[in-house]
């Protein structure tokens, strides 16, 4: 009841084979009393064609000399149906030989068994070599390419040529970063070949970061609502790559259901199963698969196996039914008088779908129809791919069994007695011998050799699928996958890939879009890395990607995506407050000029003789000095300004205190003398010129040391603004700062002490009460700088202290100088030897 072909009259010894002639068992509705051999349905016609080439390929091997000369091989094919149980059902029969029970595989077909060469798909060898392996039977697949085949212990007499899907999956991955896609769809069979394929694929996926957008499996036996759910989610999904594990005959009704929903926006990946399909690569299937991109195994030529399909004919063998229907099926037409049923499709019964039946006809076959009408996949040797595999499959099976007949006995492979096997008496497993360490050339020169786990090393070319000027889909070769000496390696040719976009560009696949500069990516609880959230970076960072903090002079621009220098602060000369400044300094260097003018002019006066003239200059000078410091404190601080600045300001103070005290001094011991009724003495110029002299010095000392020990340095201010750098001095010591000013406070809290106590004085044109006042002034003026000074930031900080200098300043000037220089100028008639002396009290006290 199998279908298949027995071709064994006097051979020597059979290779068996199992191809997927079929796609499909057609499923039984009567209550089933006794177990029957499952029908099968849906010709295959690339399966006819794979076993049309082992037929061709043992032909080949029987008519040459230099391999088994003495032997002819005959064959022994099961059609699997692309199903498990036919696999398992053709597996017994080369077990128990034809239709025996107990397995006695040496007498199958009148010869004994070799091998076998098969199962196409990898659910049925896996299945089928449980079972062979039990006996050691040498198994070479040619189409299986799962991955767990690839295990030994599991699958101990099998071998295969056809790389384990790791490469393909692996090919898939370096696709996918070559094109920076990251947000995958993954649909599977429901098979072994899918399951497994989409595993690796995922675990390649996660291994280099990207991300699954979805997975889906299309069910083996059709179910609208498993097919309905897989096609809701792709539309729902935002994947623009998806990524078809399957074998051709499991993805055609869904590429139906995908037609049906009018799907035309994705970009498919293809694994090697469809990837030359014919029966996805229809033209009407175009605007849905358009650009598909997928990895093949290579391509090869077979001379003499064009003519060898084309010569057939239901006529040559009247029981041949599998070209009967091969016949009907191709031509659409009934044999005359033949049992085999037409071209049917039990699915529909499920489906419902009217539109999936083929259109059957009544017209008889002739017999006169011509192939080369034809335009069938059957006779397409274009894309010779596993079809090649399978005519290397048989030739494995024949080096290894001619290896096995040049044994030289002594010198065998066999422990103990180094043995050899025999043709004609060899157990299975001895052949296992040979198959593992063989190597040879293929027919086109190729050396083929199978590694530890009895596969081939991958190699695939990459073809995208275009439409050719005929209305047909080509299968362009847009790169290749191989190993090379630095491993596996993508090679890409970029330029001639088709694209399924309105644009014809390069699809994006992502989940998000990638951050936009200035922000940063944010995880969203629960989902996949790619998928994620943008948030503004923190102020003072800028991101392409991840935020990172901008270097120290630098600060986040407003639309943070470059660091621009920082602001510099500092108070200039340009703008208004400091201009200000620097006009009120200049201005007041300018009065006291005047106003030592107005002395030298009237130099000979009493006045401006009285309580020491030279004092009176140098009190002048100092508030010059002063005055003038606030300049050192405007513009950008420099080391050396920095210095400069609280240095002069703390000399020009001293000198102007220690003169003024020089002053009140003399005051004082008048006041003194006075009240002891000793109206007049003098002391002498030289103790106050030396008062000043020594506190100059002390002065000076304590700032050379300040100078020496801890200058006062430029300092960038960053932490008190984040978007600005002030230029600061940094005093350098608060301590010896505080002894510099501390000085200055002593001489003004001596000069204020005497003076107070002589503000009675009778005259001296109240200089005693002026200095009073001054130095009141002078207190009030520092006393509130200091809240002031440390409640402000940054460049008016400096300001703050340029006011206090100036204020104390004029306050000095206005109360020490204003009341002389008034009566100097427009009150002369008191400024006489009497009125200074104060011998006279004055007229308008
Ligand atoms: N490996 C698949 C079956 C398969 C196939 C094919 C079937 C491959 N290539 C071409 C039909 C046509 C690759 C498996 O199941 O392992």
């Amino acid at each position: 009841d199998l279908h298949g072909y027995v071709e064994s009259t006097n051979h020597s010894l059979i290779i068996g084979g199992m191809f997927p002639i079929h796609s499909r068992t057609i499923p039984e509705n009567e209550s089933i009393l006794e177990p029957v051999s499952a029908k099968c349905e849906g010709f295959y016609f690339r399966g006819f064609r794979w076993t049309k080439t082992m037929i061709h390929t043992i032909n080949e091997i029987n008519q040459r000399k230099d391999i088994l000369p003495n032997i002819t091989l005959g064959y022994q094919i099961f059609d699997t149906c692309f199903t498990v149980s036919k696999a398992m059902e053709g597996t017994l029969s080369f077990l128990t030989g034809q239709d025996e029970n107990k397995p006695n595989f040496r007498c199958s077909a009148g010869a004994p068994l070799a091998g076998v060469v098969g199962a196409g798909g990898s659910a049925l060898s896996v299945a089928t070599s449980r079972l062979l392996g039990l006996y050691y039977f040498p198994q070479v697949g040619y189409a299986s390419s799962c991955s767990v085949l690839s295990d030994k212990y599991q699958f101990p007499a099998y071998v295969r040529i056809m790389a384990s899907d790791k490469s393909q999956s692996s090919a898939m991955v370096q696709l996918i970063l070559h094109f920076k896609w990251v947000w995958i769809g993954t649909i599977a069979a429901d098979d072994d070949y899918g399951k497994y394929g989409i595993k690796i694929f995922k675990e390649e996926i996660e291994k280099s970061g990207l991300c699954i957008a979805f997975s889906e499996t299309i069910p083996k036996i059709y179910s609208k609502t498993k097919m309905e759910t897989a096609v809701e989610t792709i539309k729902n999904s935002t994947a623009k790559v998806i990524v078809l594990y399957t074998s051709d005959i499991d993805l055609s009704p869904f590429v139906l259901e995908i037609k049906h929903n009018n799907i035309t926006d994705r970009t498919w990946i293809a694994s090697e199963a469809w990837i030359t399909s014919s029966l996805i690569a229809k033209p009407e299937y175009f605007p849905f698969f358009k650009g598909t991109i997928g990895f093949a195994v290579p391509r090869a030529n077979i001379t003499g196996l064009k003519e060898f399909l084309y010569d057939v004919h239901p006529s040559k063998d009247p029981n041949d039914n599998i070209t009967i229907e091969f016949w009907q099926t191709a031509f659409n037409c009934t044999w005359p008088n033949s049992s085999v049923p037409y071209n049917s499709d039990h699915r529909v019964n499920m489906t419902g779908q009217e539109n999936r039946v083929y259109s059957m006809s009544d017209k008889l076959c002739t017999g006169e129809e011509k192939l080369e009408d034809l335009e069938n996949t059957y006779l397409d040797v274009s894309q010779l791919r596993i079809t090649n595999n399978v005519k290397n499959a048989v030739y494995v099976l024949a080096y290894a069994l001619d290896e096995m007949s040049r044994c030289v006995e002594g010198q065998g492979p066999y422990v103990p007695g180094r043995t050899c096997a025999y043709l004609d008496s060899f157990e299975p497993w001895q052949l296992m011998y040979y198959l593992k360490v063989l190597k040879f050339k293929t027919h086109d020169n190729i050396t083929l050799e199978l590694d530890d786990n009895g596969d081939v090393t991958g190699s695939y070319d990459a073809l995208n699928w275009q439409l050719n000027d005929d209305g047909k889909i080509d299968f362009v070769k847009i790169g290749k996958y191989e190993f090379t000496k630095s491993g596996f390696e993508l090679v890409m040719n970029n330029n001639s890939i088709f694209w399924n976009t309105e644009t014809l560009e390069l699809p994006k696949s992502v989940c998000t879009d990638l951050c936009k500069p200035g922000t940063r990516k944010g995880i969203r609880q629960g989902e996949p890395i790619c998928c994620f959230d943008c948030i503004p970076c923190a102020d003072g960072h800028v991101s392409s990607q991840e935020c990172t903090r901008c270097s120290e002079d630098y600060w986040s621009n407003a639309a943070k995506d470059t660091c621009v220098l920082k602001e510099v602060e500092f108070l200039a000369y340009d703008e208004a407050l400091g201009f200000t400044l620097v006009a009120l300094s200049i201005f007041g260097a300018l009065v006291v000029l005047a106003v030592t003018v107005v002395y030298v002019i009237h130099r000979k006066t009493p006045l401006a003789k009285a309580n020491d003239r030279e004092l009176s200059f140098l009190l002048q000078l100092s508030l010059i000095i002063t005055l003038l410091t606030s300049l050192l404190f405007i513009g950008k601080p420099y080391n050396w300004s920095c210095m400069a600045r609280q240095v002069t300001l703390a000399m020009g103070f001293s000198l102007c205190l220690s003169c003024t005290l020089g002053k009140t001094i003399t005051l004082f011991l008048s006041y003194r003398v006075s009240k002891s009724k000793v109206r007049f003495i003098s002391i002498r110029p030289l103790y106050q010129k030396l008062i000043v002299l020594i506190s100059v010095l002390i002065e000076t000392s304590i700032c050379t040391a300040y100078l020496v020990m801890m200058p006062p340095k430029v300092y960038k201010n960053m932490e008190s603004q984040n978007i600005k750098i002030i230029l600061e001095c940094n005093e350098g010591s608060i301590e010896f700062l505080c002894s510099v000013f501390g000085f200055d406070v002593f001489l003004a809290l001596l000069s204020f002490l005497t003076t107070f106590v002589a503000r009675k004085l009778p005259d001296n044109y109240n200089e005693a009460k002026c200095i009073t006042f001054g130095m009141l002034v002078f207190f009030i003026v520092w006393i509130s700088f200091v809240p002031a000074y440390l409640s402000t930031k940054g460049k008016f900080k400096v300001a703050v202290e340029i006011f206090a200098i100036l204020a104390s300043s004029f306050g000095l000037l206005g109360c020490v100088f204003a009341p002389k220089c008034y009566i100097i100028l427009l009150r002369p008639h008191r400024n006489t030897d009497e009125m200074v002396g104060g011998k006279v009290p004055p007229t308008d006290r």
